[in-house]
């Protein structure tokens, strides 16, 4: 993809190479767009000023909606390793069918084999991309699987592992952080989230130097419970709280944006930001359209409705507000496809790529989403979710209100006879051979990481 600015500056920078070396330029730069995909750690739509949220202070990623193309109806599964496995694989849970999360957080030696389930970031390593990863890693313990996020397609890493020397270890102070294999023994006075962001930018400059495209995912590890202060709320004396540390997110995202800037790759670099699962909170948030309860490990809209802004200033429109469906395997096609990369059959995916919306070249084409946890799964066409188990319906026209439908009225009844077509087909996937012993499956929801 090139535009009037990228191919201008080429030539700019062709003028002066070959004004110095007097050899013609013979594409000296290479012009695929950079992909930087942040995902945050448990974190709801209503959690951002730009979404109406009222509880919270988030003016990077309020700007960076102003400024790009915020998505106001994406939707993935209630929590992080159904969602990842989708995100990493570009498949719906049922078919992947890792339902709910894995237990490596006590030491499990369980790994999903990345060879049976291809990603994105395979196909854009092979395809010359400089590929890394961050942050949360949920797909196997390194300690038992070292070269595991190599497997998943990321040439380079900075992790938490979660599990070491038989117990388990910490994300934010003291944290224990495995980079390329080796556990990073300089951070301990660091708080994680910022040694995360600090090997973000390392990774673009590198890859800049490397005259290497990149894409990066980079698993934010905020705000994710436990709540702990933030090193600014340890400046200012305060407490730790779940806004805070939003706040601090926030501050990480803008970090990142001026980092872009800074090194010059702003133009040529699609920035993502997704919630990886609704948000984990006791309390309802209030925002401008009502008030959120529940969130994270339910399929609700509270659990499954997720944050998800577009920014590249120079690529694509700014300034919208879109609300095409967005399902969290859409990334896989759509990142590959922004990057000229192939997608192959061997890759089976789910997924429906958003470059139209995205570009501003007309309207998604995905009528539906799905979402899953445990036994349970749904499909949802923005205004009704027709539910695996027991067939409910609910009524999402009026949200952040649902409620169960009314069966005795037409719009259900015609509502369920739309739906369900694609829910049986949820359900043919979801009856094939299992791929995993899902009873190895973490249901205690309070040990989760
Ligand atoms: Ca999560």
């Amino acid at each position: 993809m090139i535009n009037r600015r990228t191919f201008l500056n080429t030539m700019k920078h062709c003028a002066v190479f070959s004004g110095l070396t007097g050899l013609a330029c013979a594409d000296a730069r290479d012009q695929r767009p950079n992909i930087l995909l942040i995902v945050a750690d448990d974190l709801g739509y209503e959690m951002l000023g730009c979404y109406g949220g009222l509880e919270t202070d988030t003016p990077n990623l309020d700007s960076m909606a102003k400024n790009g193309v915020m998505f106001t109806r994406a939707y993935t599964s209630p929590v992080c390793t159904p969602s990842r496995m989708s995100l990493y694989t570009g498949t719906y849970m049922p078919r992947h069918q890792f339902s709910s999360v894995l237990p490596i957080h006590v030491g499990s030696d369980i790994a999903v084999d990345m060879q049976e389930w291809p990603t994105y970031a395979q196909a854009l390593r092979a395809a010359g991309y400089a590929t890394s990863v961050t942050g949360k890693w949920q797909l196997a313990g390194l300690e038992f699987h070292p070269d595991h996020c190599r497997q998943a397609g990321f040439d380079s890493w900075c992790v938490w592992q979660i599990w070491k020397d038989g117990a388990k270890t910490t994300r934010y102070w003291q944290p224990v952080f495995n980079q390329d294999g080796e556990i990073r023994q300089d951070i301990d006075d660091q708080f994680g989230p910022d040694v995360l962001t600090g090997y973000v930018i390392e990774q673009m400059r590198s890859a800049q130097k490397a005259n290497k495209p990149f894409c990066i995912q980079h698993n934010m590890l905020l705000p994710h419970v436990p709540l702990v202060q933030t090193p600014d709320d340890k400046k200012a004396n305060c407490p730790a709280s779940l806004k805070n540390m939003v706040r601090y997110l926030d501050k990480q995202v803008g970090k990142l944006l001026t980092a872009l800037d800074e090194l010059d790759l702003t133009e040529n670099t699609f920035v993502f930001f997704v919630g990886d699962n609704g948000t984990q909170a006791e309390k309802p948030r209030m925002t401008t359209a009502g008030k959120i309860t529940g969130g994270k490990w339910t399929l609700t809209d509270a659990g499954t409705h997720v944050p998800f802004i577009a920014f590249s200033p120079n690529l694509i429109p700014s300034g919208r507000r879109l609300d095409d469906l967005i399902d969290m395997a859409d990334f896989f096609p759509t990142i590959c496809e922004l990057a000229g990369v192939k997608i192959l059959p061997k890759n089976g995916i789910d997924g429906v790529s958003f470059v139209r919306p995205l570009t501003g070249r007309g309207r998604g084409t995905r009528p539906r989403v799905t979402a899953g946890i445990g036994d349970d799964f749904f499909i949802f066409d923005g205004d009704w979710r027709l539910h695996h188990r027991g067939e409910k319906l609910v009524d999402c026209r009026e949200l952040p209100e649902e409620k169960r439908a009314d069966m005795n009225s037409e719009a259900a009844e015609a509502a369920k006879a739309r739906l369900l077509p694609d829910l049986n087909e949820l359900r043919r996937l979801w009856n094939q051979d299992k791929q995993i012993d899902r009873s190895r499956s973490c249901s205690d929801h309070q040990a989760a990481p």
